[in-house]
């Protein structure tokens, strides 16, 4: 449908229409979403918006071209104030083409001469053209329009200008007469009384009135559409709401000097994403260009509190840590970006307002002291919904890991250090590893080679003898979306039945990660161990630490 119809339908429903002021997209779509049904691409202030006079300073150019940024910005009908149609009735036939041809569903014109003067500005030099040219120009307008919807306002400012009652009237009805589709009266006296004076002497019932009550600004909707008008227009209350805005927040900012001086005047970021529709340039991103990124989200816990690196961790969680000038956390981001993986939540915790890094999702896990891994991770559950990365955020990682990760084809993966056992790390004050043992695996003793047919993970936890274990955790797994919805319904299953001890843990809230994988693993679910042979570590304790001082080259 047309915005030409829908003005029309508008027009045929009883009761008022009410449109707002707007001066460009935003102003526009601001409008639609208060839920104003029209909008009124008003020259005063479009003027404004380029800091000049409402006195046809700008061309018909620009006006059309903030009436199209709204028109094109909403569902809602445009009514263009094309001041006095930009010249004579030549300027006149152009002016309706551009606009009918952008969509605009109407335009209105007045009969002051060119070059205008706004209606309000006092001590001004103000003249009317002749009765006869304006209905002239109404004329051309109608005779130029192809979609019959299409509607002509003409409006007078007889009263403006001071010539009277009977002059107000006489014109407006020659403009009717001229095939005018409304007829606008504009006032700047204070009470409402001209303009009511007006529609009671108005006698073209087929011809509707419309009304600005910008200076009679205590007369109501209600009052003005009781006495005849058809169509209210709130003409430039966006435009100055802004600058009183923007005129606070300003100066505010430039006496305090820091930004946060003004969180309280200006709405968050997030709401600007709103108004302009990043969400949607985003599904487009997705549908339309070709992906750098794997499409999933990294989900890095970061909520625990740790004992084995106090008094470091006492300001800090552990994956603030500083090694050699980066966090872990800006390490593990460092290369999850360079696999292409942008998109990363943290789930915080302890000492959570310290945990500070650009471009991630904060989930806060505030029962951390009481909670463990699984609870921390279903803070997040939003982020569930599709693939993600699980990442705990006291590791550090080398890049092929997390690319073959990346690349495994399976609904769950986790990565297993097939070299445990070999190598004998440092076991001193550090807690019990999460062991693997897998349903498939080689001989014990058979040296691990990369090649082979990949394996399914039986069990995992810390509580599986080291002598029957194949690998260790590493602490990081995929879940594709399949996998994701996998775990998400188990969880929620058993956030509702589970009462007592869970696998390795006293209770579901204290269950780690790993005693989730385990009851995936119980409930059927194939979870295959990504292989890998050293190329990590886990900062646990001092030695740890020190550890990745020593091999972390500057
Ligand atoms: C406008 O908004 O530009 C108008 C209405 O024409 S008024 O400013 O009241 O004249
Ligand atoms: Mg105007």
């Amino acid at each position: 449908m047309t915005k030409a119809r829908k003005l029309r339908e508008l027009m045929a429903r009883p009761g008022p229409i009410v449109i707002i002021g707007a001066h460009n997209g935003l102003s526009g779509k601001i409008g639609e979403e208060a839920g104003f049904e029209g909008l009124w691409a008003s020259g005063f202030e479009i003027s404004a918006s380029y800091a000049v006079p409402d006195a046809n300073i700008l061309t018909m150019a620009e006006n059309l071209h903030a009436a199209q940024m709204m028109n094109n910005s909403t569902s809602i009908p445009v009514i263009a104030d094309c001041d006095n149609g930009y010249g004579n009735a030549i300027n006149v036939i152009r002016c309706v083409e551009e606009y009918e041809r952008a969509g605009i569903a109407a335009i209105c014109m007045e009969d002051n001469v060119f070059p205008k003067r706004c209606s309000f500005y006092a001590g001004v030099k103000r003249e009317l053209s002749p009765v006869e040219e304006h209905a002239g120009k109404i004329r051309a307008a109608k005779a130029t329009q192809k979609n019959p919807d299409f509607m002509v306002i003409a409006r007078t400012e007889a009263l403006i200008a001071g010539w009277g009652m009977e002059e107000a009237l006489m014109r407006g009805r020659a403009y009717a007469d001229a095939g005018a589709d409304m007829v606008l009266i504009h006032s700047k006296s204070k009470d409402p009384d001209e303009v009511i004076s007006f529609a009671r002497q108005w006698d073209r019932p087929s011809t509707p009135l419309v009304c600005v009550p910008t200076i009679y600004k205590g007369t109501t909707v209600d009052q003005l559409h009781k006495a005849g008008f058809k169509l209210i227009i709130f003409a430039n209350h966006a435009i100055r709401s802004s600058i009183k805005a923007m005129t606070e927040t300003l100066t505010t900012l430039k006496r305090e000097m820091y930004t946060g001086s003004v969180e309280d005047k200006v709405v968050p970021l997030d709401r600007v994403y709103q108004l302009v529709g990043v969400d949607k340039m985003k599904t487009e991103e997705g549908a339309f260009m070709p992906s750098e990124s794997p499409g999933v989200t990294a989900i890095i816990l970061a909520a625990g509190q740790s004992q084995g690196l106090l008094p470091l961790t006492e300001e800090l969680p552990k994956p603030m840590l500083d090694i050699k000038g980066k966090t872990i956390l800006e390490r593990q981001i460092d290369v999850l970006n360079a696999c292409g993986v942008k998109d990363v939540a943290v789930v915080r915790g302890y000492k959570k307002d310290a945990i500070k890094i650009p471009n991630a999702r904060f989930y806060d896990n505030d029962e951390f002291a009481t909670t463990n891994e699984a609870f921390s991770l279903f803070r997040a559950a939003k982020e569930l919904k599709g693939p993600f990365l699980f990442l705990y955020g006291d590791i550090l990682f080398e890049r092929s890991h997390l690319e073959k990760l990346l690349k495994s084809p399976a609904d769950v993966s986790i990565v297993v250090d097939r070299a445990y056992g070999e190598t004998g790390r440092p076991e001193s004050n550090r807690g019990a590893p999460d062991l693997v043992t897998l349903k498939d695996a080689q001989e014990s003793g058979y040296r691990f080679l990369g090649a082979e047919a990949p394996h399914q993970v039986a069990k995992v936890g810390r509580t599986i003898a080291p002598a029957s274990a194949n690998g260790e955790f590493v602490g990081m797994a995929m879940f594709s979306a399949k996998g994701a919805r996998a775990l998400t319904d188990c969880y929620s299953q058993l956030s509702e039945t589970q009462k007592g001890a869970f696998h390795e843990a006293d209770s579901l809230r204290n269950a780690s990660f790993t005693d989730l994988v385990q009851e995936l693993i119980d409930r059927g679910s194939e979870v295959r161990a990504i292989d890998v042979y050293k190329g990590w570590l886990e900062i646990d304790t001092f030695e740890d630490y020190r550890r990745a001082w020593a091999l972390i080259k500057e």
